[in-house]
């Protein structure tokens, strides 16, 4: 029987596969998972924060907001010579993705963005996919993005629709909508997904995933991050609540289930996450994990942990384009 790739799932009949008993649940993923994709193969994506901090956002998870005192040192646009190198490395280290971080709340038309163009240049010509989550876009950024070689743009939703507003309110869910909007139309692959551990209802994790799986295509990439509390951010205290593990597991069994063959992306909230559970994720369809000791600015797992993870469970990394590499 081939499984139907659909676009109207409500959150009711999200919420009721979230309930299932946990074997169940992601008995019912990995079958989805081995019917669409290579089971063992797990894709490596490094991060770079191009442009850190200041933002003038108010997200309540976010330490590079400027609205929240995090003691994170900011830092101006890099030179495109400092992230073709960072993206050389990361190739040598098994990455086959790069993706691209500024804390900007919008892109703005000049030399930054020329910068950034020139940078997305810079990527492509080293073989990797390129991703860049730069805040919101007009059309024709978005245009200019996809000719310099873009593969991918992230923009997160982060939650559902009524649990968004408790978290950002210096933007509005119908902006993100947009911008994936514009996104889409210029030919780009959408990476988009969100965090758990907000203080969110299960109902609003199932929103999410509902919203998500709604899209038409799909996202290309599913980020699912769990929350990374940090001090100075409202939600620092979030800490006292860590995520439970197998509600990650769930989050990632049901985004297999919904959106068969996206990259399901075991994202930030690694480093707390142990060896079996990750491999749990990996049963339950996550096949893509941020790679490099540093997410955009908070830690992640060693590059040889990673590996000797992926070994010792018999699984392959994604092995980026051949390519002959520029002499640096
Ligand atoms: N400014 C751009 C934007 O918001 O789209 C790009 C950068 S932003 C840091 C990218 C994503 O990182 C957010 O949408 C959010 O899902 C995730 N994120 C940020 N801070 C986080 C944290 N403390 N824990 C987990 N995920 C986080
Ligand atoms: C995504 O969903 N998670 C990544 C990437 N997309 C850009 C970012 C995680 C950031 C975690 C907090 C930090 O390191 O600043
Ligand atoms: Fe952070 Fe992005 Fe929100 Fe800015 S828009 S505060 S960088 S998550």
């Amino acid at each position: 029987m081939t499984t139907p790739i659909r676009h109207n799932w409500t959150a009711k009949e999200v919420l009721e596969l979230y309930h299932l008993p946990l074997t169940d649940l992601v008995f019912r993923a990995a079958q989805v998972h081995r019917e669409f994709n290579r089971a063992n193969e797990v894709q490596r994506a490094t991060l770079l924060s191009i442009k850190t901090g200041g933002c003038q956002e108010n997200c309540s998870y976010c330490p590079q907001s400027a609205h929240y005192d995090t003691g994170l040192p900011r830092q101006s646009l890099m030179s495109v010579d400092t992230v073709r190198e960072s993206a050389i490395r990361a190739r040598e280290n098994g990455s086959d993705r790069f993706c691209m971080g500024a804390a900007w709340r919008q892109v703005k038309d000049g030399p930054e963005f020329d910068q950034v163009i020139e940078m997305v240049k810079a990527v492509s010509e080293t073989g990797l996919e390129v991703c860049c989550t730069l805040g919101m876009l007009n059309d024709d950024q978005a245009r200019r993005l996809k000719e310099a070689g873009l593969t991918a743009y992230n923009h997160n939703l982060d939650s559902s629709e009524e649990f968004y507003s408790k978290i950002i309110t210096t933007r509005k869910y119908q902006d993100r909508l947009d911008t994936l909007e514009r996104v889409r139309k210029a030919g780009l692959s959408t990476c988009c997904g969100g965090i758990i551990g907000m203080g969110e209802a299960i109902e609003d994790r199932c929103g999410l995933l509902a919203k998500l799986a709604c899209f038409e295509p799909h996202p290309d990439s599913v980020p699912i991050n769990t929350l990374v509390p940090v001090e100075g951010t409202p939600l620092e205290n979030q800490k006292q609540s860590p995520v439970d593990p197998f509600d990650l597991v769930r989050m990632v069994a049901l985004a297999r289930i919904l959106m068969p063959r996206s990259r399901v992306r075991l994202s930030a909230g690694r480093l707390q996450l142990s060896r079996e559970a990750q491999a749990l994720a990996f049963l339950a369809g996550a096949n893509s994990i941020f790679s490099g000791e540093k997410l955009l600015t908070t830690s992640n797992p060693d590059v040889d942990e990673d590996q000797k993870l992926l070994d010792d469970l018999g699984m392959t990394s994604v092995v980026p384009r051949e390519i002959s590499l520029p002499v640096v």
